[in-house]
């Protein structure tokens, strides 16, 4: 079976995001598992995605994206067909309520089974949420662009929000309030979800 996992690279007041370092974690330990880094701007990020689904024609798809907001994993369920954001993107470009795609469907729900995973999860010690909204950024346009490739090959894909690690902000005091996770944790994270997708998804 072939997996592509999907990670960020930094953007706003960020040097590094921890998506990139699970994604490279994941494809270094599991011989099946392919990593892309995506670039955090609009437009980009889905081109880069849809050309790696072409060129590896996955069985399963699984995204990590930071959300600096949270001290735990979410689990996304639904991607929206909506861009519109409170941050540039890395090119400095702001979207006003605009649709990903002119002529997709409002929502997409993923197949994986998020509870199962969240139970998974929690269970290895690991704190995880079910999540009803992956905001309206780069993480929820890479997403929707996922759920409709998924919904078109009939093949499981989904998105994972994870907190900034620990080890990024030792050097930053100015984001000591910020939520995380350790680096290790949130690898273990990573390899639950994968692992769980392979096993608890037909
Ligand atoms: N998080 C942002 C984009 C890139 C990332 O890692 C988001 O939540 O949209």
């Amino acid at each position: 079976m072939k997996i592509l996992v999907t990670g960020f690279g930094p953007f706003e007041r960020f040097r590094s995001n921890p998506a990139e370092a699970v994604a490279d974690h994941l494809a270094k330990t599991h011989p099946d598992v392919e990593a892309c880094i995506l670039p955090v701007v609009y437009g980009e990020a889905g081109e880069v995605l849809l050309e790696e689904l072409e060129r590896v024609d996955p069985d399963r798809v699984i995204s990590f994206g930071l959300n600096a907001t949270i001290g735990h994993i979410n689990l996304e369920e639904v991607a929206v067909n909506i861009r519109s954001s409170e941050i540039p993107d890395n090119k400095g470009r702001t979207l006003e309520d605009a649709k990903i795609l002119e002529k997709g469907p409002l929502a997409y729900r993923t197949r994986l089974p998020i509870v199962r995973l969240m139970d998974h999860l929690r269970k290895n010690g690991i704190p995880a949420k079910r999540s009803y909204s992956a905001g309206v950024y780069i993480c929820n346009e890479v997403f929707y662009l996922e759920m409709d490739w998924a919904h078109r090959t009939e093949r499981p894909a989904g998105f994972v929000h994870i907190p900034i690690a620990t080890e990024m902000i030792a050097e930053r005091a100015d984001l000591y309030r910020t939520p995380h996770m350790s680096m290790e944790m949130l690898k273990k994270a990573g390899e639950l979800i994968m692992d769980g997708t392979m096993k608890f998804v037909k």
